[in-house]
Parts: C-alpha cells; structure tokens; sequence
C-alpha cells in the first residue's frame, strides 16, 4: 500500500461486487479499496471483512462524492447504474461498471452524451472477455489477417444452470449481451441485425431451453451463438472463427489434463468467475493504471450502449420471431 494508489470506492456487495472487493485487495497492484456501499449493510460489511481501511456507507452516492475516493467500481444491477455513472462522470473520476452500462439503449445513451459533453472517456464497462488471454490471441490473429478475412463465427455459451428468476430475455440481456461485444471487438465490425430461434417446436418460456441466436455484422460476418444456461455440465464459452485460409479457436477446456484408469481428462469451471479470473484480474489491474492517470483501458460506454442497441433488437427478434435490425445513434468524436 502506497499514498500513490488509486484510492477504490466499490459500489454494490453482491455476489460480483464481493468478488472485485477481494479481488483489488488481493490482487490488484497500486490501487486500494477504501469503501464499499451497499444499501444492505450486513452485506457491506462482509465484503470488507479483512480489508484494513476500508469502511462502508448504504447510501451509494456517498462512495461517489467522498474525497478520499478516487475512482469508482459499480457492481450494482443494472437498473441502479445510471444514476451513479452521471454523478461520477459529473465529478470527473473515471468509472469500473459491471455490464450492462444501463439496462436500455436510451439510458446508455445519456450516459455517452454526458461523457461526451465532459470531452473525457470516463466510464468503462467490465466486459471482461477483452482481457482473457485466449480471446486476446484470437483478436491479435484476426487483427493481422494472419488467416484472411473472417466469414462467419460459431460461438458457444453455456451455463451450468441459472439463477431463479430468470427469463428468456435475460438470456440475450445477461447472457448474449457478452457475445454481442466479443463480435464487435473481435472483427473491429459494428453489428446490422439479430434473429432468434428457440429449441423445439413449441415456443417456451423456460430459459433452461437453448436458443441460437444469429448475428449479422455490417461486412457481412455471420455469427451464430448457442445460448443455453442450463447445460448442467458446467460453463463453457466457445468461439470458432471461419477465416477465407482456415479456422482458429477458443475456449476448448485445454487445462492440466490426466491420464488414470484407462481414460483421460480435464475439469469444466463451475461458472464463470474461475473461468475468467484471469481475465477479471487483467481488466482491473489495466483499468486501476488507466484511472491512476485519469481514464479507461476497455469497452468505452460507446461499446455499452451498441451492446444495449443489440440487446434491444434481441429481445424483438425473440418475441416477434422476426430478424430485428440494429440502429445506432451517431457516434460523438470522443469514441473515434
Ligand atoms: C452472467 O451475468 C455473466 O455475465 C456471465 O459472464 C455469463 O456467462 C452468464 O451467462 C451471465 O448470466
């Protein structure tokens, strides 16, 4: 600990906010957790149990406007960001935000128009496949055309099971709305339209049911994503690019593998906090540098809000059973 570190306010305890709490603690060189706010106060003060110096507040614009706060992380559900991101935007200190930036395209949208009107990146949304090491390989591969143009992606994304309560638009919202982002950030690409198809003949509610999801990409890319939450395996996230000269892909469980009785082996991560924790790592410790001198180091709230667009047109093309088409607003020079 230093009196140069990135002084941290964590907004939001729960199961992610927790989680990023021990994670800057433990893991994350130059910065400091110096208070957690969660409107449930058991909940905050289990997260900074063991971290010297860190206190806590139920009242999340607290964190926001302290002084000893240099920069914020936001862990808390969606429909609390917004908010939030406008009053540290307002007090100029740059901003870790759990996806989604907010939960529709024209909150997002409010939150790029306030950034761009500070004339400052300030807000970067925690997509973390951007930082995982295999994502990272495939996006160097792509960048030089080391296997030509790409044509299509096939991509995998499965859960073990999903929480109570969740419904088949959490699907593209919670879920897809992570293959949204890899697409545009893999092909450098902004995406067109979505359709959706469920498994089996009869519509149904039920999320456990996969369903394929196609995305098309203004050069034409076609992308297809299993989403499927309830695999009961384990969590998977697969990406296949089809390039004009082969294929090269990601997220095959190419961990330790065993050799015993005649059969040979490896695990699945349980969920998705093992499987990215490296990534998670990368993304905070490259953001506590980027906030250190004031900015961002990842998915600006422009790439929020197209991803919010996406989900839009995803949750019409669910239920209309109708390809969707994407439509932006026009991009402020910030985000060039
Ligand atoms: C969850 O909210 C996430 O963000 C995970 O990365 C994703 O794999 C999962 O499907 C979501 O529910």
């Amino acid at each position: 600990m230093s009196d140069q570190d990135l002084r941290v306010g964590l907004i939001g305890a729960g199961m992610m906010g927790s989680d990023h709490a021990r994670r800057i603690h433990e893991r994350v060189s130059g910065a400091r957790l110096v208070a957690v706010g969660d409107p449930d106060a058991d909940r905050a003060r289990a997260a900074v149990e063991g971290i010297p110096g860190a206190r806590t507040e139920t009242d999340p614009i607290e964190v926001i406007g302290a002084s000893d706060v240099d920069a914020v992380v936001v862990a808390s559900p969606g429909p609390a960001h917004e908010p939030l991101l406008l009053a540290a935007v307002e007090r100029g200190i740059p901003v870790l935000c759990e996806k989604p930036l907010t939960p529709d395209s024209k909150s997002a949208l409010r939150v790029v128009q306030a950034e761009a009107d500070r004339g400052r990146k300030l807000v970067q949304v925690g997509f973390m496949r951007r930082f995982d090491p295999e994502f990272l390989d495939l996006k160097g591969l792509l960048d030089d055309s080391e296997l030509g143009e790409p044509l299509l992606l096939h991509c995998a994304h499965r859960n073990a099971a999903h929480p109570p309560g969740f419904t088949t638009n959490m699907l593209i919202n919670d879920s897809v709305v992570h293959e949204f982002d890899t697409t545009r950030w893999l092909l450098g690409d902004e995406l067109t339209a979505v359709s959706v198809r469920q498994q089996g003949l009869v519509r149904s509610d039920d999320a456990g049911i996969p369903q394929i999801v196609t995305i098309e990409t203004a050069r034409g890319v076609l992308v297809d994503v299993e989403i499927f939450v309830h695999c009961r395996f384990g969590y998977q996230v697969r990406c296949e690019a089809v390039c004009e000269h082969g294929t090269a892909t990601v997220g095959g469980d190419t961990g330790m593998r065993t050799h015993t009785a005649g059969r040979w082996g490896g695990q699945v991560t349980a969920d998705f906090r093992p499987r990215f924790r490296a990534a998670f790592d990368a993304e905070f410790q490259r953001w506590a540098h980027a906030a250190r001198e004031g900015g961002i180091d990842g998915a600006s709230a422009w790439d929020g809000y197209a991803a919010a667009a996406a989900c839009e047109a995803g949750v019409q093309a669910q239920e209309t059973g109708q390809r969707a088409e994407i439509s932006l607003a026009a991009r402020p020079g910030i985000y060039d």
